[in-house]
């Protein structure tokens, strides 16, 4: 493929209630789009890099000043000729995963219109609909915990995700068990605990059946958590460390995790998280699809490549409504009775972006020509 042109929007979505973790709380939802126009058609992808550099160094500031002085330049009058390509053509790029995810997105849309494929379908995936879960913002007092997990339980979720943070664990986890028994639940640090905090806390919530406790210690490390997993019967999972194939590759070698939680844009893309997959497959280590509270462009990403068939535990990819008044995409996603989403039937992603409402959101927008 040669590309025509690229658009590249930063837009702000205020979200239906703030996101709060152990290190930063969210109330609007900022992102890159990114479109490629080529022969007619148009592709779309979303960078999920946030306001500010809490979950990764990545921000849109510096997504988009990667895209634009770099990966941009980089493609434009090239001969793409399919989205792995593109993955090697940025390959020189160190890092910035979140960036170069976002418009490998927009390429996988493009092509997968051009030969009237889902995403699914390229990937290889196994399922029509994916089981899905919420992941639920620490809350101001344990009362509303509950109040805020029964709603959900209400709308149709199964499986809870608690964040959690020293001082909002173990009382937490309690509270749940005792109010709503044996959910399927599981939590997630994001990085805030030290191992002796972690070897004081963790143990004591071993008997609570979770599913997984989510990257406890340190977003690059995989040396303590591998101390820490030796002491716990609860898998731990990893987010924040992984961020190459090598990565997870060592972590399972290392005894650092047996859950792995795969988001494309921290990994460089779906290229790079179908082979994130497949080492894990090969390894009998499940793995689930993270959230990074994409609008529907990045949600139908996510469902597409959570098909696949080593995706072994519910997303955090919840439906539209959890997240957005109004999606960009229309349908939005809706949460079917069974606590699934469905993966789109048509080519590319399979989603009909809303140009009205895309405009309303925009703060800046680039073009580019060859
Ligand atoms: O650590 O999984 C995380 C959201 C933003 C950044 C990091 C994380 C999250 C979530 C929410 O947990 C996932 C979602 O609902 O999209
Ligand atoms: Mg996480």
């Amino acid at each position: 493929m040669k590309i025509e042109r690229i658009e590249m929007r930063q837009v702000r979505m205020r979200l239906v209630s703030p996101f709060q973790t152990s290190g930063w709380v969210e109330n609007d939802r900022d992102c890159l789009i990114i479109s490629v126009h080529s022969q007619g058609i148009t592709g779309w992808g979303e960078s999920v890099a946030g306001s500010g550099p809490w979950y990764s160094y990545e921000t849109v500031g510096t997504a988009w000043e990667i895209l634009h002085n770099f990966a941009i330049p980089m493609i434009t009058g090239q001969d793409i000729p399919t989205p792995a390509a593109f993955t090697e053509m940025v390959g020189k790029i160190r890092g910035h995963s979140m960036a170069k995810a976002g418009l490998e997105m927009a390429l996988w849309d493009w092509f997968g219109q051009t030969q009237t494929r889902s995403l699914k379908e390229m990937l290889g995936g196994v399922r029509d609909r994916v089981d899905v879960g919420v992941s639920v913002g620490i809350q101001p007092d344990l009362p509303a915990l509950v109040k805020t997990v029964g709603g959900y339980l209400k709308d149709g979720y199964r499986r809870i995700k608690i964040k959690i943070k020293p001082g909002w664990d173990l009382e937490a986890v309690q509270v749940l068990r005792r109010e709503f028994s044996n959910i399927p639940l599981q939590v997630d640090a994001n990085s805030i605990y030290t191992l002796e905090q972690a070897k004081a806390t963790f143990p004591k919530m071993d008997d609570a059946g979770l599913l997984l406790i989510e990257q406890p210690l340190g977003y690059d490390d995989i040396v303590d958590h591998r101390h820490l997993q030796t002491i716990l019967k609860t898998p731990i999972c990893l987010d924040e460390s992984i961020h190459t194939v090598d990565h997870a590759r060592q972590a399972i070698e290392l005894g650092s995790c047996r859950i792995i939680n795969i988001k494309l844009g921290r990994v460089g893309g779906v290229a790079n998280s179908k082979a994130l997959h497949d080492i894990c497959a090969q390894r009998d280590v499940p793995v689930w699809c993270g959230g990074m509270l994409e609008t529907g462009i990045g949600r139908a990403a996510n469902v597409h490549l959570a098909s696949l068939p080593n995706f072994r535990l519910p997303g955090d990819t919840s439906a539209s409504s959890r997240y957005y008044h109004e999606d960009l995409i229309d349908p939005p996603f809706v949460l079917n009775p069974d606590a699934t989403l469905t993966v789109p039937h048509g080519p590319g992603l399979g989603v009909n972006v809303r140009l009205d409402r895309l405009h309303a959101v925009t703060q800046r927008i680039a073009s580019y020509t060859p």
